[in-house]
């Protein structure tokens, strides 16, 4: 079990479906490490498998989850705002309605939309194992990498207007992205490099190091 400095809070513990490897799992990990709650991951194993029990019960056939006795909560930002309610801590966290101008609005919007792209090409090429030049995951790669490139030119704007926080959900899925494409080998992170530069930084912190990348062994070896 993941626990965090429990003393700093009172929330027993949750579970987190996901994976140790995914990307949308590492941003909910890393808002419960933030905010010291304590959690268990519960890894699903199988992304192939067409079944919602194979995923806890999402019906999306999708992680992550955040099961709480007997709710299910479905999707990384729902887990993250959840968690967020349940801390005791005075953390000021940006969420995407705190972002007030055009800038860091879009910058949101394609920061999670390379993260869709990520999660298609790694399914769709890596474990699907279908051709990388269909233009399904040409066109899916074309707009990752321009969406990459753009957020690249803007960075240091973007992280100065956003509101003064001690985190954001842009930032932690930022980082959970560029960290992901080079685990998952999908685009170089070489032509990124204010995100190379922002990542790095972000990496120093426990939150980070205590989640990093990695396969979860299955009880089947
Ligand atoms: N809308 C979901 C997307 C989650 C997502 O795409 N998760 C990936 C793992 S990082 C997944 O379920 N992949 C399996 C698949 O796409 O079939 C969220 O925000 O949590």
């Amino acid at each position: 079990m993941n626990s965090i400095d429990s003393g700093r809070h009172s929330t027993t513990a949750l579970r987190i479906l996901g994976r140790s490897s995914s990307l949308f799992t590492r941003v909910p990990l890393i808002f419960a490490e933030e905010l010291g709650i304590r959690y268990e991951l519960e890894p699903i194993y199988d992304m192939t498998a067409t079944d919602p029990n194979a995923y806890g019960g999402s019906p999306a056939l999708k992680l992550p989850s955040l099961r709480r006795g007997e709710s299910l909560l479905f999707g990384s930002q729902n887990i993250c705002r959840a968690l967020a309610e349940l801390s005791c801590t005075a953390l000021r966290i940006a969420w995407p309605e705190d972002l007030r101008d055009d800038l860091s609005r879009n910058a949101h919007e394609l920061v999670w939309h390379a993260m869709g792209a990520q999660v298609q090409l790694v399914f769709g090429t890596i474990v699907g194992k279908l051709p990388a030049d269909n233009v399904y995951f040409a066109k899916a790669r074309a707009g990752f990498d321009n969406s990459l490139r753009w957020l690249d030119r803007h960075a240091a704007q973007i992280l100065g207007v956003l509101p003064a926080r001690d985190f954001s959900l842009f930032e932690v899925a930022l980082f959970c992205l560029i960290e992901h494409m080079s685990f998952r080998d999908t685009l170089p992170v070489e032509p990124y490099p204010s995100l190379v530069r922002f990542s790095e930084g972000f990496a120093v912190r426990p939150s980070a190091r205590h989640t990093v990348y990695r396969f979860d062994a299955s009880p089947a070896g």
